[in-house]
């Protein structure tokens, strides 16, 4: 590492971000230069480590989302730089913390699947294991929320407009990507992604499509100014935006292009490394490079290295298979229909008819494998990689695929069971499961500074930040009333610093002595927001039916975000803001709780709200949710998690125990035989409370101002709809009773301090295997076959 200090670095590089006096320089330009700072302090040790990885086995993260955050002090904690970079800023009489807020989210995701690619980066980084991930430089991230009215509405992130120091392009590296009707140029974007006590420090390339000349001058000089403007416009849609849906699957021929523009680039690139490194015999390509598919979205990879073997390096298809089925590695995230992605055959087709070639006789391969195989053609029909005039892209993934993982131990098992059984019962060996976690530098170091110094003083070192499970030697404390007391006084601090920084943000006020109680996830009917709100609703009544009662304070906080083309999940965004004016504009009720809807959620605020949460809300319909991951965030910061036995759930409460986690519901294998005899009529009208609270999306009590959009919320639960929907597909009404059963006893816990506390105690304590170290540490070893290379100094 360099040895200037930043207090020395950081006046140069905000002047010559500025390019003004640093007295008249603004906030933003001081995020600018301290970041320009901290990377001329890593740049030595990133290209130290691009060598040395360079050489080795390697594996490649190819995902469409990285949902990084924000970057600056993430590096400063995880360099030790943290004390210096409020020193070099206290000088110029700023805070650290105003200048880190200056910083915009890098949101290239959705959610669960885009934040796990970027935990997954930081614990390899950590880990000193040569993995790199490669996605897709979208100019507009997710986009930006506001509420207008209660309503959602969606405007552009361009997030690094003015100027991005965590991102260096690589002009030298560009390669280009063919379509049948375009050709681009593919040009490197990398972000430096740094660990916590290595000196490794790993990279995240993300492709940036660019036209294969800057400009047209030949149209621009024959008058056809306007030509040459448009074809480069074409281009630069490429990767303009990120497309908005969660666990959705839309047909967009742009989304494929995107698809197509970054594997391809990818697959290049590692090519040419493995020539440069290795020679021009390809035949070891497998036992240097290992691709990991996050989801189906980089499935064209498979084709594309097809096409790269045969048609550039002249191998035989029998050659260039084999090489393919050692490569690959697919990881399922959802078992929803909805997501399954089938693209249509035309538009493969249109973009890349030797990609769809190639398609074929997989797929011809593919029918006369299992036709050995004794399967019926029905089955085979139905598996194939293309049918019906489409190509199923999980299909693709699971025949080529030496490994195929869920990411929880009951969605794997569901894969297994139902939606990759008849894969399971030709490849079982293929089966594995990685549950996931999350990286604890973020997470518990990073946005918890109280709770992480108690942990680091109670354990006498900080080891706890790179290794989780040693927090499994603090559970002795958990009788300690003076540990106890602090857990307490921490929670409360953070607390009031949620306070304080809703009442800025949105001007909301906030009780910081009441519970608060979050759900913060993307918006979707499975994951069960509408529950929350009729509880709600069901206790707004239940407080003005008696005043007088004791009831405990509360705060109900929300944070998510719909896809905007989601009629039915904006609705329930609606409805969520119209019960906390509701229950705002009432004097008596509003004395015992308050509704919060965070607007614009993200990591930035999730690093707020988490730590000053006490109720985790985790109530997916049993067997929608693959994982969750804000479940496990919330654990380590000492949340209790409401739940259902779904996805990691089942895990976390394996991990903490029946007395510690308040579990409800039904669950997913009595759920089949439930619909059966499911009447969601019946429990609106004989589960007390119920149908007053279901009234109120229609009587008047809720305004969504003549949409008709309550209307149809309410008919989605108890009539089903004309298209064949049945009434209530995620069993709201059935799991009402026992919810509302549920968290009315656990808020009653809650004024026993002591003994909650005990229970948070025990979760922090017991989030060891929900690290993700603990999850990368399983893929390098079952699935990578990959050892740690530390950089030498
Ligand atoms: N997930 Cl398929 C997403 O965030 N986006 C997607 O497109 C798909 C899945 C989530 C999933 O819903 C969560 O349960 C998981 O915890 C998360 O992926 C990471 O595996």
């Amino acid at each position: 590492m360099a040895a200037e200090n930043l207090t020395e670095l950081i006046g140069p590089f905000v002047k010559s971000e500025s390019g003004r006096t640093l007295k008249d320089s603004t906030l933003r330009e001081f995020w600018a230069g301290l970041s320009a700072a901290v990377m001329s302090k890593i740049a030595d040790d990133w290209d130290a480590t691009r060598t040395a990885y360079a050489a080795g086995r390697q594996e490649h993260y190819l995902s469409a989302e990285f949902l990084e955050g924000r970057a600056l002090l993430n590096n400063l904690n995880n360099l030790g730089l943290v004390e210096e970079a409020e020193a070099a800023v206290k000088q110029y009489g700023l805070e650290l913390s105003d200048v880190l807020e200056e910083e915009p989210d890098a949101a290239l995701g959705n959610g669960g699947l885009g934040r796990l690619a970027a935990c997954f980066l930081d614990s390899c980084a950590t880990l000193d294991y040569p993995v790199t991930g490669y996605g897709i430089l979208y100019r507009y991230g997710l986009f930006k929320q506001t509420f207008e009215n209660g309503f959602q509405s969606e405007h552009p992130d361009a997030w690094m407009e003015e100027g991005y120091p965590f991102v260096i392009r690589r002009e030298e590296e560009q390669r280009r990507v063919r379509f049948a009707d375009m050709e681009v140029r593919a040009v490197p974007y990398d972000m430096p992604i740094t660990g916590y006590g290595t000196n490794n420090v790993g990279t995240l390339r993300l492709w940036k499509s660019e036209p294969l000349e800057e400009f047209d001058y030949d149209a621009f000089n024959s008058q056809r100014f306007t030509d040459a403007i448009v074809e480069r416009e074409r281009v630069m849609d490429l990767c303009r935006v990120l497309y908005p849906n969660d666990t959705t699957f839309e047909g967009k021929v742009l989304r494929v292009r995107q698809q197509y523009f970054f594997t391809s680039a990818s697959l290049q690139e590692m090519i040419a490394n493995y020539l440069e490194q290795h020679g021009e015999d390809l035949t070891d390509f497998a036992k240097y490079n290992c691709i990991q598919l996050n989801d189906t979205h980089p499935v064209l990879a498979i084709p594309e290295l097809m096409r790269i073997l045969l048609d550039e390096h002249g191998m035989t298809w029998e050659d260039a298979w084999e090489i393919v089925t050692k490569t690959f590695a697919y990881t399922n995230h959802t078992v929803l229909a909805e997501a399954l992605e089938t693209w249509q055959v035309s538009i493969f087709e249109k973009l890349f008819p030797r990609v769809l070639e190639i398609v074929y006789e997989i797929d011809r391969r593919f029918r006369e494998d299992l036709r050995e195989r004794g399967i019926d053609e029905g089955k085979i029909n139905y598996l194939a990689p293309v049918s019906d005039g489409l190509v199923h892209m999980a299909w693709i993934a699971c025949y080529a695929s030496f490994s195929i993982n869920g990411v929880a131990a009951l969605h794997t098992e569901i894969l297994k069971r139902e939606t990759l059984h008849d894969w399971y019962e030709i490849w079982p060996e293929r089966f594995n499961n990685k549950t996931n976690g999350v990286t604890p530098r973020r997470w518990l170091n990073q946005c918890n500074p109280r709770l992480a110094a108690l942990l680091t003083e109670l354990s006498g070192s900080d080891a706890w930040v790179s290794d989780l499970d040693k927090l499994a030697d603090l559970e002795k404390f958990a009788d300690d009333e003076k540990v106890l007391g602090w857990v307490t006084e921490i929670k409360d601090a953070n607390k009031a610093d949620f306070a304080k920084w809703i009442k800025a943000r949105q001007g909301v006020d906030v009780d910081p002595t009441s519970v608060f109680d979050v759900q913060i996830k993307r918006l979707h009917e499975y994951k069960r927001q509408l529950m929350n709100a009729i509880y709600i609703i069901d206790l707004y009544y239940r407080i003005k039916e008696n005043p007088e009662g004791n009831w405990p304070k509360r705060t109900f906080i929300f944070g998510a975000k719909s896809a905007p083309g989601y009629v039915r999940a904006k609705a329930i965004i609606k409805l969520i803001n119209e019960v906390a004016r509701l229950v705002d504009n009432d004097p008596v009720v509003s004395k015992f709780i308050t509704v919060v809807f965070v607007e614009n959620y993200n990591v930035s605020p999730a690093e707020h709200i988490i730590p000053a949460a006490d109720v985790s809300e985790q109530i997916s319909t049993a067997g929608k949710e693959a994982s969750g991951t804000s479940n496990m965030k919330f654990m380590m910061n000492g949340a209790l998690t409401l739940g259902t036995l779904d996805g990691a759930n089942v895990e976390i409460l394996d991990a903490v125990g029946d007395d510690n986690a308040y579990i409800f519901g039904a669950k997913e294998e009595e759920l089949p035989a439930l619909r059966e005899s499911y009447n969601p009529r019946e429990a609106y009208e004989t589960v007390p409370g119920l149908k007053r609270a279901l009234d109120a999306f229609v009587n008047g009590t809720l305004d969504d101002n003549n949409t008709g959009m309550f209307h149809d919320l309410l008919s989605s639960l108890l009539d089903g709809t004309n298209w064949g929907e049945p009434a209530d597909v995620y069993f709201v009404l059935a799991d009402f009773p026992s919810y509302r059963e549920t968290r009315d006893r656990m808020a009653a816990d809650y004024a026993d301090r002591q003994a909650w506390a005990r229970k948070c105690w025990i979760n922090i304590c017991r989030s060891g295997r929900f690290s993700s170290d603990r999850t990368i540490n399983d893929y390098a070893r079952e699935v990578w076959k990959l050892e740690a290379t530390p950089i030498k100094k």
